[in-house]
């Protein structure tokens, strides 16, 4: 029998195991090393307060303990990370050094509130696991892109589907209920002595626009706080503010009447540039590109609000979750090619409530999106919900009242100088019924920060961001 001698054999299995290793390598290199992490939600719903706890906590938490549940710290491979240069030039940058500030400082402060859409990248150093990887690096980096926008924008994807005269109706359809009926009247009053076959004057349109965004406004504000509003830049025109592009509003008119030069049909061009160069655009440069997405929800607020503005924030939920529907019918497939991969929705300020509380918040939260998330999932999106704190300010103290041990909370409530125990009251598991509503049912209190003495080498306090992190980033970091 002929055999191969052994010093021939060895040479052509090591060659083989070279070839391998070369091939693996430039596998390994070709692997993505960018991960773009968008972080939504409605105004005030802590997206803020959540990227800047986040880079902290990575930039400084990691080391003290503060990510005991993100697997490459818990195993031991996490090897640190830092702020760089962010790649693009025509995004706001998100301002870390300016709100960790705020909240260090004596006092410490909440971070002022920001709008639009801002960036910031940090270089995460970190050693990969398994056999293949830790054999061809004993280190490697990954860019982690943040990107904070408003959730409002995200409700603007049905105008896509929508012509301005569906869209008109739509709206004043909504028109006809409270909050909105008496909200809307000044402007109404307005549309009934405007005919909408004028000739278009910029004067005209700019005044029917500004009573339609007054009323956008009214509906945004405290104590209404409704959130499904459209168009979404009216009320975060940015840049935008007074161009043509937001300078129109529903009329009632029926497409085939609208003759050109009226002002009905000048509405109806406004309408179709803005979902053109605002909405798709949007869609487009930004939302295209992201990777992994986190909703941030605050439920509490809507609890203290009643029923018809808990079921207005359900509403915008599910609409905002529409835009994971990548099914071959949805709006979303048909314009561009998705890639988001994981959605998390996140119930935020969980530390308002005390910790026997947080079941029931993650439960409510999730049958708030069950439906639509069901379908995202069904499309290949891995959905996960979590009731969470960026930064905790009370804490959880029970206690024996009146024969019963009840869990209180210890905090500085908003604009108080004193700590207080307080008995916040229980979350429902299940969306209340419209009976259950009555009374203040609901009256969750709002905290300053708790960060006393906090030393430059101490870490905010948290409550699950390491699993939020996991979720989101844990299989980039393998
Ligand atoms: N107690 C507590 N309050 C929070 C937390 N996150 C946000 N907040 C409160 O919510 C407000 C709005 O947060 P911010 O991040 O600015 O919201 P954004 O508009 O979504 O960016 C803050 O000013 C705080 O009062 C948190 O983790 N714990
Ligand atoms: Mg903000």
């Amino acid at each position: 029998m002929w055999t191969t001698p052994n010093l021939e054999k060895n040479t052509f299995g090591s060659l083989v195991t070279e070839a391998r290793k070369s091939l693996e390598d430039l596998l390994y290199l070709a692997m993505d090393r960018r991960v773009r992490l968008a972080v939504t939600g409605l105004n005030q719903a802590g997206k803020t307060v959540f990227i800047t706890s986040l880079i902290h906590q990575l930039l400084q938490g990691a080391r003290l303990g503060g990510l005991p549940f993100f697997q490459v710290v818990a195993e031991g491979r996490f090897q640190g990370a830092k702020t760089v240069l962010q790649p693009n030039m025509a995004i706001a940058a998100f301002r870390y050094d300016l709100f960790i500030q705020s909240l260090m400082d004596h006092p410490s402060a909440w971070p002022k509130a920001t709008d639009g859409l801002s960036e910031i990248r940090l270089a995460i150093r970190f050693r990969p696991s398994g056999m293949l990887h830790s054999r061809l690096r004993s280190s490697t980096t990954i860019h982690l892109d943040i990107i904070d926008y408003p959730g409002e924008w995200l409700l603007d994807l049905p105008l896509l589907g929508q012509d301005f005269f569906q869209w008109s109706n739509e709206v004043f359809d909504l028109c006809e209920h409270a909050p909105r009926r008496d909200l809307a009247q000044p402007w109404l009053d307005h549309l009934s002595r405007l005919d909408p076959l004028q000739h278009a004057e910029e004067g005209t349109l700019r005044q029917a626009s500004r009573l339609f965004t007054d009323f956008l406004l009214a509906c945004k504000r405290e104590p209404v706080g409704l959130s499904y509003l459209q168009p979404g830049r009216f009320l975060i025109p940015g840049d935008l503010k007074d161009t043509p592009l937001l300078t129109f509003c529903p009329i009632r008119c029926s497409a085939d009447s609208a003759k050109a030069g009226s002002v009905a049909q000048v509405m109806a061009e406004r309408f179709e540039s803005y979902k053109e160069r605002v909405v798709r655009r949007f869609y487009q440069d930004h939302f295209s590109h992201f990777d992994r997405q986190i909703v941030l929800v605050d439920l509490l607020k809507g609890l203290n609000r009643g029923p018809d503005h808990f079921s207005d924030m359900s509403r915008s939920l599910k609409s905002i979750l529409k835009n994971f529907d990548y099914g071959r019918a949805s709006l979303i497939s048909r314009l561009w090619q998705p890639r988001i991969d994981r959605l998390l929705f996140v119930a935020t300020k969980a530390d308002h409530v005390a910790a026997n509380q947080h079941g029931n918040m993650e439960r409510l939260l999730a049958r708030m999106v069950m439906d639509h998330a069901n379908e995202a999932a069904f499309h290949g999106v891995k959905v996960e919900t979590m009731a969470i704190a960026s930064v905790v300010s009370t804490e959880t103290v029970v206690k024996e009242h009146q024969g019963r041990r009840l869990s209180f909370v210890r905090g500085r409530p908003k604009g108080r100088a004193e700590e207080v125990l307080l008995f916040p009251g229980e979350i429902p598991e299940k969306i209340p019924r419209p009976e259950a509503w009555q009374g203040e049912r609901f009256n969750f209190l709002e905290f300053e920060p708790r960060v006393r003495g906090l030393e430059a080498d101490d870490r905010l306090p948290h409550l699950r961001l390491d699993l939020a992190l996991d979720f989101l980033l844990g299989d980039k970091l393998t």
